[in-house]
């Protein structure tokens, strides 16, 4: 009985120290659309990412990680290969023209017409 006890005890507190173990925090990423949400959001689930969500009225990214896999700077790689800006690094010139028009997100015309 006091083995059970034991190892119920271990078990809660095992639970508890992995719950506090994900990350939960939030990026500025640059995009205009749902088109752009989708790809953000593709982007930014990485290995050990286990939630992304954009918001293109708000242009927050917000993410729940865990923080012994990955980290911000390598989510905010990733989305910057596939086009977008991030508020800690910028796309490269061809990932960024490699998105569909409707995405250019760096043309303040395009921008206008979204919203
Ligand atoms: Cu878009």
């Amino acid at each position: 009985m006091k083995k059970f006890n034991l190892i119920f005890v271990f078990t809660f507190f095992g639970l508890i120290s992995q719950a506090q173990s994900i990350t939960d925090t939030s990026m500025v990423v640059n995009g205009v659309c749902g088109m752009c949400k989708s790809t953000i959001e593709k982007a930014a689930q990485i290995e050990g990412v286990s939630f992304a969500e954009w918001s293109k009225e708000t242009l927050v990214l917000k993410l729940k990680f865990d923080p012994q896999v990955t980290n911000l700077a390598a989510i905010s790689k990733s989305i910057t290969k596939s086009g977008y800006d991030t508020e800690f690094q910028t796309a490269s010139d061809s990932s960024y023209y490699s998105l569909d028009p409707c995405c250019y997100y760096r043309d303040p015309n395009n921008v206008h017409k979204h919203k």
